[in-house]
């Protein structure tokens, strides 16, 4: 992406009352005047006001009224020149404002590229950028907040403070390689090797992180399965907290998957409720059980339904041992407690817990489950930092380097220890984006909307 257009672009979503047209680079103001007038004029000395006027369309008609403010370099979101319109909101209306400001000299801003401005002029590190689009995309407050705090710089300042220390070695290194055999006042080695160690014990947590990271960004699916009738749907709008999904008395009247999603204790979901899984009856039910047989396969946690309620309980473990040959992220819930409460269940060889979905009872129970399958305990608090799989892989690079720094330096081999430091070093300034390359920025900022 060139640095030096002047690019523009809507920045609001479709259906809002008000639209923003952000107009970015050197001929911001220009084109902005070319396409905005009011009693108070658009310039520097007018400089951070919003200003009262109206959009001049190309054929020199007057538009709607609109309100105009000019950030100038570097307070801006750009760090560059901004001018940022604020329309009535509406998609013809938008375009037509979008169009007169192309016509005007702007080109139409590509996925990211605000965003990608803000990185070069040094508004914001890599990592914050990235937090930037998880922002905009968080489903859950926890999600939320781990963006805010990697925006303000929390990822960024661990990296940092990482680097710091690896430079300091680094330092000392390229000194005693430059004064060999000179007695001069050198650091102990054993000081050096506690500190190598000590980093990796941290890129070691940061990497543990990761799963925090996946979970946060991406959210898990959850399947819920079992015969017709053990109440899936009923969790499902329970879980949900509106209905649905139709709940009957008839077996087998979820015939397709259905997908909702949800916040469970912070963690976004994707509630998946599939057709009971049995020999299918017609051929439409049929099509749904394949695909709950699918939906099985690709969640990260299962919820399978047994009906606590049936005289056969025997067969109701067993339909379940037939469906799920995997037991780790299984977790079976035996529903309808409401009608069974002097039966002993027995022991199940995955987490259990009795739940009436008609008498919401057991549901915080199931959560606590639900957590402890997600998180994999010991999980206390809400992760301040959590690393994404760009930064795990460079992360990697950065630990695979220790050993090497380690070794060479016991071995007082200055050049070598040094040649690992750097290549840590290196690795450590990719996520932070000191050291970058065009195609990993390219694939970063695609990811984001137009407008961002
Ligand atoms: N007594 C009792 N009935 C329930 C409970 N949960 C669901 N049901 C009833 O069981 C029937 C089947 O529920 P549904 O959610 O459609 O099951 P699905 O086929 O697995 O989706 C409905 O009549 C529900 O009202 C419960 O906890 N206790
Ligand atoms: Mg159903």
């Amino acid at each position: 992406m060139n640095t030096e257009d002047t690019i523009c672009a809507i920045c609001t979503g479709v259906g809002g009352a008000i639209s923003i047209i952000r107009i970015a680079g050197s001929d911001a103001l220009k084109v902005g005047q070319k396409i905005w007038q009011g009693q108070i004029k658009l310039d520097s000395k007018n400089a951070r006001k919003m200003l009262f006027g109206k959009i001049i369309l190309n054929d020199k008609n007057i538009g709607d009224s609109a309100l105009a403010v000019y950030m100038p370099a570097p307070n801006s979101y750009t760090g560059g020149d901004v001018v940022e319109l604020h329309c009535h909101g509406g998609s013809l209306a938008t375009k037509q404002t979008l169009n007169t400001a192309l016509q005007a000299g702007a080109r139409a801003a590509e996925a990211g590229e605000f965003t990608f401005r803000a990185f070069v002029n040094g508004k914001m590190d890599l990592t914050q950028a990235e937090a930037v689009c998880d922002l905009i995309t968080a489903h859950s407050d926890m999600a939320l907040h781990l963006a805010e705090g990697q925006i303000q710089g929390k990822l960024s300042a661990s990296i940092g403070e990482l680097r710091e220390q690896l430079l300091d070695i680094l330092a000392e290194s390229e000194s005693r390689m430059d004064f060999v055999g000179e007695d001069l006042d050198w650091t102990n080695d054993s000081v050096f090797i506690d500190k190598l160690e000590d980093i990796g014990a941290k890129i070691t947590e940061l990497l543990e992180s990761g799963r925090e990271g996946i979970v946060l960004r991406n959210g898990i699916r959850v399947v819920l399965a079992g015969k017709p009738n053990s109440g899936k749907s009923s969790l499902l709008n329970l879980l949900l907290g509106f209905d649905r999904a139709i709940v009957t008395q008839l077996p087998g009247t979820t015939r397709d998957t259905l997908e909702e999603s949800a916040n469970l204790r912070g963690i976004p979901v994707t509630l998946v409720d599939t057709a009971g899984i049995r020999e299918a009856t017609d051929l439409i039910e049929g099509i749904g059980i394949d695909r709950s047989h699918q939906s099985i396969k690709q969640a990260q946690v299962v919820f399978w339904l047994l009906d606590a309620s049936v005289k056969d309980i025997d067969a109701e473990i067993a339909e379940m041992n037939t469906h799920t040959v995997d037991k780790e992220n299984l977790i079976a819930i035996w529903n309808k407690a409401d009608l069974a409460e002097k039966k002993i269940l027995p022991e199940l060889p995955c987490p259990s817990v009795k739940i009436s979905v008609l008498k919401s009872l057991g549901i915080d129970d199931l959560l606590d489950l639900l957590e402890k399958a997600v998180w994999e305990f010991p999980h206390s608090e809400e992760p301040e930092i959590a690393v994404n799989a760009r930064h795990s892989k460079l992360l990697e690079d950065a630990i695979e380097a220790l050993p090497g720094a380690l070794m060479n330096l016991g071995d007082s081999d200055w050049e070598l220890a040094a040649v690992h430091l750097r290549s840590a070093i290196s690795a450590l300034a990719s996520i932070t984006g000191e050291e970058s390359d065009p195609d990993i920025l390219d694939n970063i900022f695609s990811r984001f909307c137009i407008g961002k």
